[in-house]
């Protein structure tokens, strides 16, 4: 059937959907489901790591190679500093700028380098929400429970109490600084539900909200005249011979010249790893979500947790071609919109949590009920226009003009027709282990945000990112300061990257490649 005619069934066939109630999946066959479906469960895109803090765990193959890659940094580079600060940060997003901000607040002497712009990053594509438990009859013990049930009870306890409870001062703080969040009719603010969640716990700024946080958080580092450098990307850290980190190497991506930062702590704030394309599969990250954190942190000696997970978000754009991978926002599902198969019928819940969701779209599309491209992809509908007809005309328009624009700009106008969709690579759900204060296993280098790992145990839930980086920004850039306040700069070595070629050589002939990798290599080897 051509592409036209599969979608005028999900027309035809909206009417007797629209008030089917599907069940959420029971514990059991949700687990079946998502080891046979789910791709952090495809046995052969894993491989053991062959050295270092993780030897011998399993990792997808693109992220083992990252970190057996070698440092582009020569064993003799010169390391006299071209800045000498209290704290480093490392990465332009919501983590970054909030890190700045609060070790700024805490009299630290602050350098912000970034390997793209300021506020170029996944926080500021962020649609959907932020979860905070401000409603009244919510609580960041329902948000807990929400939060560790979503993870398959895997996530780090201390990491997740203090991100539930923080929530509201967070939230107060953002407000303060001039975040629009919505509002209900009467000036509250106003929550929507996300997958996996008991209770409506999102705050939204329609589906720009982390373009608006992104807007306040660059306006307070610019105010605040935070010393940037911009397009400048840190390629490996500094120690002192004990195994502290003591700075950075950072590469002007202008003149490709190294640049030694002496700093008394080091924040990593780099984000995800969409970029190295897992398995093949396209992604809603950045152009720069290339996990720079994890080599660097690797070669210093800080272990990783859970990097054998990541999280495929169910509605990432299948058609036009120049969208694949782009993000349908969740707030369309939690609004009532329903995904069809090729027959014309829903197969899941669609608030179920998204390990779940994204597994039953790959067994529909595995199992024949997908629909196929021109280009020969295959997804399945999100029926939009669905939520016009519940809510009245100009919905979509109000709740979700980020997503209208998007199509519109290819002429789709998605008040009218469903959107084809397939899981997305959206989001690494573990990273560099962290305490509750954002620091790793080497002393004074903090991680914060997405780079870090334990919070989310195997399924991050919606909304948890935004405010894990609020969180963890803010509490890795206060202690960093704090911190600094109390110590000596350390010295200036390469001892650990030393260590970590000398472990490398007893297990390989030679390094294969260098990491990080900083951009995409979208160049076609034939
Ligand atoms: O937290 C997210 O990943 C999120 C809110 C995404 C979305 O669907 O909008």
């Amino acid at each position: 059937m051509e592409l036209r005619a599969l979608q005028d069934l999900v027309h035809k066939t909206r009417d007797a959907r629209r008030p089917q109630n599907l069940p959420k999946f029971p514990a059991n066959e949700r687990d079946t489901l998502i080891k046979k479906y789910h791709p952090d469960y495809r046995e052969n895109a894993y491989r053991p790591i062959k050295f270092g803090p993780n030897a011998g765990e399993l990792t997808v193959r693109e992220v083992a190679a990252l970190l057996e890659g070698d440092s582009p940094v020569p064993a003799d580079l010169d390391l006299t500093p071209a800045h000498t600060v209290d704290v480093l940060v490392v990465g332009g997003g919501g983590a970054g700028c909030a890190a700045a901000l609060h070790a700024h607040a805490h009299g630290a002497k602050v350098l912000l380098a970034t390997k793209l712009r300021l506020g170029d990053s996944n926080t500021v594509m962020a649609q959907g929400g932020m979860q905070i438990a401000v409603a009244p009859d919510d609580s960041p013990v329902q948000h807990f429970l929400d939060t560790l049930k979503g993870g398959h009870m895997k996530n780090d306890h201390r990491l997740l109490k203090v991100l539930v409870e923080e929530g509201p001062s967070i939230a107060k703080w953002l407000l303060e600084l001039g975040v629009l969040f919505d509002r209900d009719p009467d000036g509250n603010l106003h929550v929507k539900k996300g997958g996996g969640s008991s209770k409506p716990r999102l705050l939204t700024c329609s589906d720009y909200t982390g373009l608006e946080l992104m807007r306040v958080l660059k306006d307070e580092v610019l105010n605040k005249k935070i010393p940037l450098l911009e397009f400048s990307a840190a390629v490996e850290l500094l120690s002192d011979g004990t195994g502290a980190c003591t700075g950075a190497v950072l590469q002007d991506l202008d003149n490709k010249r190294y640049v030694v930062v002496a700093s008394k702590t080091v924040i990593l704030a780099t984000g995800g790893i969409g970029r190295l394309h897992i398995q093949g599969f396209p992604t809603s990250n950045h152009y720069g979500a290339t996990g720079d954190a994890l080599p660097m942190a690797y070669r210093i000696g800080a272990k990783l947790l859970q990097i054998d997970t990541f999280q495929y978000h169910p509605t990432g754009a299948v058609y036009p071609e120049q969208l694949i991978g782009a993000l349908v926002t969740e707030g369309i599902r939690s609004e009532g919109g329903q995904l069809v198969n090729a027959k014309g019928e829903r197969f899941v819940n669609e608030l179920d949590t998204r390990d779940v969701v994204s597994s039953s779209i790959i067994r529909e599309c595995e199992e024949g009920r997908g629909v196929r491209t021109v280009t020969g992809r295959l997804g399945v509908w999100l029926d939009t226009p669905l939520l016009d007809v519940e809510q009245g005309p100009g919905t979509l328009e109000k709740h979700f003009p980020a997503m209208v624009r998007q199509f519109k700009r290819y002429g789709i106008d998605i008040a009218k027709d469903p959107v084809l969709i397939y899981p997305t690579l959206h989001y690494q759900n573990g990273g560099v282990q962290i305490d509750v204060n954002g620091e790793s296993g080497a002393r004074n280098l903090f991680v914060a945000g997405e780079a870090s790992g334990g919070l989310h145990g195997r399924n991050r839930l919606m909304g948890n990112s935004l405010l894990d980086l609020m969180v963890y920004g803010k509490r890795s850039g206060t202690t960093s300061a704090e911190r600094a306040k109390t110590m000596l700069q350390g010295k200036l070595t390469l001892e650990h990257l030393a260590r970590f070629r000398a472990e490398a050589k007893k297990h390989v002939a030679t390094l294969v490649g260098t990491s990080p990798m900083l951009f995409p290599d979208y160049v076609r080897k034939e």
